[in-house]
């Protein structure tokens, strides 16, 4: 009985698992000027409309199902489930379209596994590095003065399975990567791109002119498998073919206020300073999942995930915590000032004390020019006491 359940629900499953090969898929390689020929497994392309270089490592072809008719991959949308496990293609470039089970799962997850690695065998689903070349001629010309990565990633589901993947580019940890790929949660299977600015100090691995992508997570012994159908890798991008708008209020993160002078970015595009009702309009941010960056005067820079799907205009609202300021003090004839950059609509209070143990207030400071605060103390007092004094601001 017992059995008969069981010979039952599996073909349940497979022919359930079927379904979306019924879809029709444009299976038929696509050529556009972003991405040249999308059937060839590595290309390097120079002057794309979206950047000075292109390489890409994978073809563009949902880990070999193809894509639904109509579905373009750089839209942002995910990719409906497909079936697994699949036979994956030896001319494929290593670590694309085939299923990869963390190093460290021993058949022993801390919280369950999923059909990727229950359907999978070692030592065919190793994590592999992902490589992405393009030292040709054409590059040694290019100056890198910045740099996105596109990567088309399929059930990634850290939040499911507890796993926490780890990324190298060159060895090198990229905690970019890691915390947007352990965010996801993918369960379907289901497909999506992710575009990602490169932060400046890692520009010197994508000027080699080889990138080595790893992901894989050595630690947590998760089940949590994984593919990706390509790997791209724009040098001093202009722009992207998808894009959509993003617009929202930001915040104080305390008081709840709208800020001025925020500014919402992604690469080279950037929303003009807020207001004072913190309103941005953040237009070409690419389609898909992406991460924007927020400055405002005095308050930390902040990251922010979104997801969009191409042309359309999303709306996110986004706190931001005030920056601790760093006084600088300026002598003068008597005296001298202490000033800050702080917040707007911050204020600062000057404290001193004379062992970092006792403390007490002496004013508040005055913003003098907009987000430049400043407090004048006499010689006078300077002079009392042992000669050394400390001071710290407070800011609400
Ligand atoms: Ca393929
Ligand atoms: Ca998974
Ligand atoms: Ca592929």
């Amino acid at each position: 009985m017992n059995l008969k359940y069981l010979k039952n629900n599996r073909i349940l499953f497979y022919s359930l698992s079927l379904l979306p090969l019924i879809i029709p898929m444009s299976l038929v390689g696509e050529v556009t000027p972003e991405d040249g020929d999308w059937s060839e497994k590595t290309i390097v392309m120079v002057n794309t409309p979206e950047t000075a270089l292109m390489a890409r490592t994978g073809d563009i072809d949902n880990l070999g199902f193809g894509w639904p008719n109509g579905f373009n991959p750089f839209s942002g949308n995910n990719t409906p489930s497909h079936p697994y496990p699949w036979n994956a293609d030896p001319l494929d470039p290593p670590g694309t379209d085939k299923i990869m089970v963390p190093s460290s799962y021993v058949g022993t997850p801390p919280s369950g596994r999923d059909g990727y690695t229950t359907f999978t065998s070692r030592p065919e689903n190793l994590p592999e590095a992902i490589t992405i070349s393009y030292d040709i001629p054409e590059f040694e010309e290019i100056e890198v003065s910045s740099a996105a990565m596109q990567l088309f990633v399929d059930d990634f589901q850290a939040p499911v399975w507890g796993s926490s993947f780890q990324v190298t580019l060159n060895e090198r940890r990229a905690p970019f990567l890691e915390e947007i790929l352990n965010g996801l949660r993918q369960t379907g299977p289901i497909g999506k791109l992710i575009t990602v600015q490169v932060p400046s100090d890692f520009l010197d691995v994508f000027s080699s002119g080889k990138v080595e992508l790893f992901i894989d997570d050595p630690v947590t012994g998760a089940g949590d498998g994984y593919a990706i159908d390509f790997v791209k890798i724009l040098i001093n991008p202009v722009g992207f073919s998808q894009t959509a708008t993003v617009t929202g209020i930001i915040r104080d993160q305390r008081t709840q206020t709208p800020l001025m002078g925020a500014v919402v970015s992604v690469g080279s595009s950037a929303s003009e300073p807020t207001d004072e009702t913190g309103f941005f309009r953040l237009p070409d941010v690419p389609a898909g999942l992406t991460v924007l960056t927020i400055t405002c005067p005095g308050y930390n820079t902040s990251m922010l995930k979104v997801e969009t799907i191409a042309e359309k205009e999303i709306d996110v609202n986004f706190s931001v915590s005030l920056a601790s300021p760093s006084l600088k003090v300026r002598p003068m004839a008597e005296g001298y000032v202490i000033a800050l950059e702080g917040a707007l609509t911050a204020k600062y209070t000057l404290w001193s004390s004379e062992d970092l143990e006792e403390w007490s207030a002496l004013g508040e400071m005055e913003q003098i020019a907009p987000g430049c605060f400043e407090y004048i103390v006499s010689s006078p007092f300077f002079d009392e006491g042992s000669g050394q004094r400390f001071y710290r601001v407070l800011a609400e």
